[in-house]
């Protein structure tokens, strides 16, 4: 049980493998690596909770096949429940639901931990007020703050929810759930990375405004983005 009045550990790094060169994904994945970056987030979206779609199964299975490090699986897709197995998700992994496209949500963040062994975090868009975690604290691992609207990679955070994380670090730690990881998604440049942390981010999804930059090698922006959430 985390004790809230110690330092938290140093924050982690998700790359979104949405924003990765497909022509050599691999490379950019043993780069990945080398940075030491604990997760791989997979941005999975069904054009119907949000406008868009993006990455599937085959691409989960093949980086399977590339990498041991876990997956963080950010599932933007209405009834999240009936697609979690498609996604074999294994014991260290993190999956991720939208609070606002599930209805069962208590039912199928116990899915996500007694089925699969996985870490069962709640997605919450911009607007979603933090009482909609009120009576599954005790079913999820961490609370994934977005810090944009679902949906696109290249968007501008929206303020507010660097006071969403602020409060609800706040509430965690107040309430006897300070082991509950935040994690944050949407315009994570080394800047607002920053802001992030000292509100009480532990997990960042970085993109391409911190990681997948034109012209900047990964180990360099990797390096960056380390020394933002120190
Ligand atoms: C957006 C998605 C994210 C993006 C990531 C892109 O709906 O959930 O994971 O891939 O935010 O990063 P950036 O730096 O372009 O915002
Ligand atoms: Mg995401």
């Amino acid at each position: 049980m985390a004790d809230p009045t110690q330092p938290r550990g140093p924050g982690k790094l998700a790359p979104s493998l949405m924003c990765a060169d497909f022509r050599c994904l691999e490379a950019d994945i043993r780069a990945l690596e080398a940075a030491g970056c604990e997760y791989m987030h997979f941005d999975i979206m069904d054009g119907s909770f949000v406008p868009n779609f993006t990455l599937g199964p085959d691409i989960c299975r093949a980086v399977r096949r590339m990498t041991e490090t876990p997956f963080d699986i950010h599932l933007m897709v209405v009834r999240p429940e009936e697609h979690i197995a498609r996604f074999e998700p294994r014991p260290g992994d993190c999956v991720a639901i939208h609070a606002e496209a599930c209805v069962h949500l208590q039912r199928t963040l116990r899915l996500i931990r007694d089925g699969f062994g996985a870490r069962p975090m709640v997605a919450l868009n911009p607007a979603t007020p933090l009482d909609v975690l009120d009576y599954v604290l005790d079913d999820l691992d961490g609370v994934l703050v977005m810090a944009v609207n679902p949906g696109f990679a290249g968007q501008r955070l929206i303020p507010g929810a660097i006071r969403k994380i602020a409060a609800l670090r706040d509430r965690l730690d107040r309430s006897g759930y300070a082991h509950v990881e935040i994690e944050v998604d949407g315009n994570v440049s080394p800047e607002n990375a920053r802001l992030m942390r000292d509100a009480g981010a532990d997990l960042f999804v970085a993109g391409s405004s911190g990681l997948f930059l034109p012209g900047v090698p990964i180990p360099e922006a990797a390096a960056r983005l380390r020394a933002a959430i120190a």
